[in-house]
């Protein structure tokens, strides 16, 4: 089969950033994938919830933006035919449990602790990917969302 070259959003999560980032970096290289895009970033907590916007009603929405920027995060594009299928499979599973059972070499059977501190991110489709590739990458800039959260005036 002949896939052509896409871009996903990858992103090592808050629990995973200081320990796992090197281990994980590592992985994605091994794995075919060119980083093209990559920074840190601490998300706020608007951020957080504009980037998880499509689990608003959800139950855990709450607790998933706390984590979410609770610490920085690495923020990765991956460009690899078929990038978006690819990285989710190098994921596995949300809930790690089932990641040992089923995809015991994944990401997450190795590195996440529960089904919302589960280290690693990956969009779902490609217009997700797209999506928000431009929202942590594009027009509409992190950093200055940082700087007025930080501000103390
Ligand atoms: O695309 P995924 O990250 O694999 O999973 P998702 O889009 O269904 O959910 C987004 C994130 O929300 C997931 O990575 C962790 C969190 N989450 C999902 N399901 C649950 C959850 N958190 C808790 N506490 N409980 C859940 O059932």
């Amino acid at each position: 089969f002949f896939f052509p070259k896409q871009r996903t959003l990858a992103v090592i999560k808050p629990d995973a950033t200081e320990e796992h980032r090197e281990k994980i970096l590592e992985e994605i290289h091994a794995g075919g994938f060119s980083v093209t895009q990559l920074k840190e970033t601490a998300l706020s907590r608007e951020m957080a919830e504009e980037f998880y916007k499509e689990h608003r009603e959800k139950p855990f929405f709450g607790q998933l933006v706390e984590f979410m920027c609770r610490g920085p995060c690495m923020m990765l594009v991956l460009t690899k035919e078929n990038a978006v299928e690819e990285w989710r499979a190098m994921m596995g599973p949300t809930d790690p449990d089932q990641a040992k059972a089923t995809s015991p070499m994944s990401l997450r059977a190795r590195f996440a602790s529960d089904i919302l501190h589960n280290s690693v991110h990956g969009a779902s489709n490609e217009q997700h990917a797209e999506e928000k590739i431009r929202f942590i990458f594009g027009e509409i800039c992190p950093d200055a969302e940082l700087n007025r959260d930080g501000e103390t005036d």
